[in-house]
């Protein structure tokens, strides 16, 4: 009995000092365990006297109900102080303000895309897109390029072997929608096309093109005109004015640059249109006969026309950007302007 009350003292004072569940664990084992402090002082109880036994069995039995309170008193102690550190720890300041998110928007780029689109959307053109990995046939043959045309040259174009290329402007899907389609055609192109040109402020071997082309019955350089100027005043405002310029294309003829009038300075000369008064934005012309005969189409029934413009410069144009890496950097600090 004295054992026991000796025992179930320290037991006590042990595990009222015992600050974690590993302490209670390893004391579980001292006192309880098979080995433990009250199964030693059982075993102890074989050598007492029959009529001594009943009451050391009673007071062990009530020694290890003590001593199994005292663990789930600790225990609960303990696990209450662990869950209020944690809620401590974890706790929430639900008056801070919040952080706040930046909003994306379109990247300059795909917002003069979108506008251009939906300008020609507006006039009943459908759009068309192709390849980027495009064949010889399609992006030189079917264009009318000369054999000794200079965008051939494997210094201008990026080659995967003879027959397959990446294209180099987005005419081959015109052609591809003219091989497909009866007239009348009226399409837009938006694209992404590759020249083997040296990164500078005005020069990307990636960049994005929108051409455009009608095909029907009757239709003339009137109407190409027509539509430039259309588009030129919806794109850059109502003043705006349009000249054409005799130029030369393999797949237009007659073909022509298009200049707008500077949409900044009206005409009159400012550093946008470096004292021109006009800005070259596009090219333009009346689709070549041997073109559309390639496409098999009938240049006898059928006639069109057809422009092209690059949407880095124009965008450029737009912003007043003056170097197109910007476009492709990424900088928030730039975007977000636009
Ligand atoms: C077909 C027939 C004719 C598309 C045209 C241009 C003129 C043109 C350039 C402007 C700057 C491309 O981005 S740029 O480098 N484009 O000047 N493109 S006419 O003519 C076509 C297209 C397809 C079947």
């Amino acid at each position: 009995m004295l054992q026991l009350d000796v025992m179930l003292k320290n037991a006590e004072r042990e595990i009222l000092s015992a600050t974690d569940m590993k302490k209670i664990e390893e004391l579980k084992v001292q006192y309880l365990g098979k080995k433990g402090e009250l199964t030693q002082v059982l075993r102890g109880m074989s050598a007492l006297a029959p009529e001594d036994r009943p009451a050391a069995g009673k007071a062990a039995n009530d020694a290890r109900e003590k001593l199994n309170q005292l663990f789930s008193d600790a225990e609960k102690i303990i696990s209450d102080k662990a869950v209020k550190e944690r809620l401590y720890e974890e706790r929430l300041d639900v008056t801070v303000p919040g952080r706040k998110q930046d909003i994306g928007h379109t990247h300059p780029l795909t917002q003069v895309i979108r506008k251009i689109e939906n300008i020609f959307i507006g006039l009943g053109y459908q759009i068309a897109e192709g390849p980027e990995v495009e064949s010889v046939h399609y992006n030189f043959d079917q264009l009318n390029a000369p054999d000794n045309h200079p965008s051939r040259d494997e210094q201008d174009t990026f080659y995967f072997d003879a027959e397959k290329l990446l294209r180099t402007q987005t005419s081959p899907v015109q052609a591809r929608v003219m091989e497909n389609n009866a007239p009348p055609i009226r399409i837009i192109c938006p694209g992404r096309v590759y020249r083997a040109d040296e990164v500078d402020a005005t020069h990307s071997p990636i960049f994005h093109q929108i051409e455009a082309l009608v095909v029907d019955k009757d239709i003339t350089m009137g109407n190409l005109v027509a539509t430039l100027k259309l588009f030129a005043k919806e794109m850059f405002g109502e003043e705006t004015e349009v000249r054409l310029r005799p130029h030369y294309f393999p797949f237009t003829e007659p073909s022509a640059e298009v200049d707008v009038s500077c949409w900044v300075c009206k005409g009159k000369g400012c550093p946008v249109c470096k004292y021109e008064g006009f800005i070259e934005i596009l090219g333009a012309g009346m689709v070549h006969p041997n073109v559309l005969r390639n496409c098999g189409i009938d240049p006898d029934i059928y006639s069109g026309f057809a422009f092209g413009l690059g949407v880095e410069r124009t965008a450029m144009a737009v912003f007043g950007i003056n170097d197109l890496r910007l476009f492709y950097e990424n900088d928030a600090r730039f975007l977000s302007q636009f």
